[in-house]
């Protein structure tokens, strides 16, 4: 709401101002949030059902007026703007977390498989992404994970292999809570899952890259995504990755991979670039480094704090590279208010 600071008459100590935010559903106005008696006011969280704030269409546009209140009802504009409930989405991405379905996992039936549920309901996807998940969690303020799978032919028709598909089978919300959610949303969809190929990563990156692009378009340095992809590490679009991490290296954006299972991670290796530039197939080189790798065999009986300390070793110096980058500040948590 940069708009309301120029905008409204304030300091006159003539009268007192109330700040009203209207939000426009079809013709008819209606006050959603309101603080009294305040030049600098922080808007509280309100909940709306979709159907009451957009009649469930998020892309259905959205009008959200601020306005200094006067009592005989003529409401002075400070300031408004349009939106979607897609945008506002965006704009509140977690962490994205993609899962790998490829067949090279192994049929989840079979208990050689990284995706076979063993008695107590656990197997090496679940133990990788709850330990994990429990790390990066900590660092995401909303904790809703949009979630997604790729490499699996989905009912009801199997047909083609989805690389990108949501893992709650929810497109339109993609979104689990917390670590917990993303668990839940896993074992529902397994069962009906079919493990296929070939194991492409480019796609999730792109689309994680584009959410990233809209949030750097708004010059605001705010918005730093972390994608997290859990795989077997046997990838079979090497080239489109790393062309799409190298243009992706310009954007908001850190990709934490972790290795699950025994395989050769030499291609993950790569994608970190911790022993050489990574370069796209034209010999660009990455602006910024911006993927870490995790073999997860190396932490499975290890202290959590061991795993953390590698799954976060790369990020905040690739947080920091960005906004250097961008010639922003980083953004500096909030003091703690003094007692
Ligand atoms: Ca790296
Ligand atoms: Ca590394
Ligand atoms: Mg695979």
């Amino acid at each position: 709401m940069t708009t309301w600071e120029g905008g409204v008459n304030a300091g006159t100590g003539m009268h007192q101002i109330q700040i009203l935010t209207v939000l426009r559903q079809s013709s008819a106005y209606k006050p959603v949030l309101v603080v009294k008696n305040n030049l600098n006011p922080c808007w509280k969280k309100f909940c709306v059902p979709l159907q009451t704030f957009c009649s469930s269409d998020l892309e259905r546009p959205l009008k959200v007026d601020c306005s200094d209140h006067d009592s005989d009802g003529s409401h002075d504009l400070i300031g408004s703007f349009t939106t979607k409930v897609s945008e506002l989405q965006k704009a509140a991405q977690g962490s994205p977390v993609g899962i790998d379905f490829t067949g090279s996992n192994g049929d989840p039936r079979s208990p050689n498989s990284l995706h076979y549920m063993s008695p107590d309901g656990l197997n090496q996807y679940l133990s990788a992404l709850w330990s994990v998940g429990q790390v990066v969690q900590d660092y995401d303020t909303d904790k809703l994970f949009p979630a997604f799978g790729f490499g699996a032919k989905l009912p009801p028709d199997y047909q083609a292999a989805h690389h990108e598909f949501a893992l709650n089978f929810n497109p339109t919300n993609p979104y689990c809570q917390g670590i917990q959610g993303i668990v839940e949303a896993y074992r529902m969809v397994l069962p009906q899952l079919r493990l296929s190929g070939p194991t492409n990563f480019s796609p999730i990156i792109n689309h994680v890259a584009s959410i990233a692009t809209g949030a750097a378009q708004a010059n605001s340095a705010s918005q730093y995504f972390v994608l997290l992809i859990l795989t077997d590490g046997e990838i079979t679009d090497f080239d489109q990755t790393r062309d799409a991490i190298v243009r992706a290296s310009r954007l908001p954006l850190s990709i934490i991979i972790v290795g699950v299972g025994p395989a050769d991670f030499k291609a993950m290796e790569l994608l970190d670039g911790d022993n050489g530039v990574l370069r796209s197939t034209i010999g660009e080189t990455v602006a910024r480094d911006i993927v870490q790798f995790v073999p997860y065999r190396q932490f499975k009986d290890a202290p959590v704090a061991a795993l953390a300390q590698s799954v976060l070793a790369e990020v905040p110096n690739q947080l920091v590279s960005y906004f250097k980058m961008r010639g922003f500040e980083p953004p500096t948590p909030k003091a703690a208010p003094k007692s």
